[in-house]
């Protein structure tokens, strides 16, 4: 019984998810749906992709919060079109929530929609937003040990963001284990190594995240 509810929810989901993905390919919009667990960069990540992809892509941001608007605070500082959703509780966004979220944006100002997800490594990985691309933040400041421990979004993720490489050395990261352990679930993913704090790495993410938007041109 439990299960059929659960299958219900996951169907209804999907659903609204396949009509958030319409409108994304409607309006030509890249919609990047960011996880991680708390505290390893989401929100610095965007801070700095939005200053370096200023003037090249046209850029808007979803903040998913349980509570709060610290983070769509910092990210309006840049100007761009930012939306708050605070869940209340719940520890992932559904597609439900980016719907409703889509109502009060300029979709047809966009190229760029980035999508801050709950700091969670697990539910977030189990709810299609209609995303066109899932990127996946791990610091080092976690362990290299983390995608045996919540292999599904490890294993769903396009891009795997590995945040704090000024921190690499201070403890036990072990960077070569970490690659081996990700490539062997998920041999399509590209891993970035950066760092928001030093800045190392950042233009080879967004300009891997330029060429994303620019490939989906036409095509929408
Ligand atoms: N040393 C170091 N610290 C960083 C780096 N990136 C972010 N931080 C720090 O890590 C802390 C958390 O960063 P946030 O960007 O707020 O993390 P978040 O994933 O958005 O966190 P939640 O929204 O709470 O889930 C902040 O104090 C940042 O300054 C980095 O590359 N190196
Ligand atoms: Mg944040």
């Amino acid at each position: 019984m439990e299960l059929r509810v659960l299958e219900g929810v996951f169907d209804a989901n999907r659903k609204i998810a396949e009509e958030n993905r319409e409108l994304f390919r409607k309006h030509g919009i890249l919609a990047v749906n960011l996880m991680a667990s708390p505290g390893a960069g989401k929100t610095s990540l965007i801070d700095r992709t939005l200053a370096l992809l200023r003037g090249r892509v046209r850029m808007g941001v979803i903040e998913g919060d349980i509570a709060s608007s610290v983070d769509a605070e910092r990210v309006k500082a840049h100007g761009v079109p930012v939306v708050q959703i605070n869940t209340g509780g719940a520890c992932h966004l559904d597609a439900a929530m980016i719907r409703q979220a889509l109502d009060h944006l300029p979709l047809d100002e966009l190229e760029l929609l980035i999508v801050e997800n709950v700091g969670n490594l697990v539910c977030p990985a189990e709810f299609d937003l209609g995303e066109s691309l899932k990127v996946t933040i791990l610091s080092v400041a976690e362990g290299h040990d983390k995608p045996l421990k919540y292999p599904l979004i490890f294993t769903q993720t396009d891009a795997l963001v590995l945040n704090k490489m000024d921190l690499l050395g201070m403890g036990d990261f072990d960077l070569g284990a970490l690659r081996n352990t990700v490539l062997k679930m998920n041999p399509d993913v590209t891993i970035f190594e950066l760092s928001c704090r030093t800045g190392q790495g950042l233009e080879e993410w967004a300009g891997w995240l330029e060429r994303m938007v620019r490939g989906r041109e036409g095509h929408s």
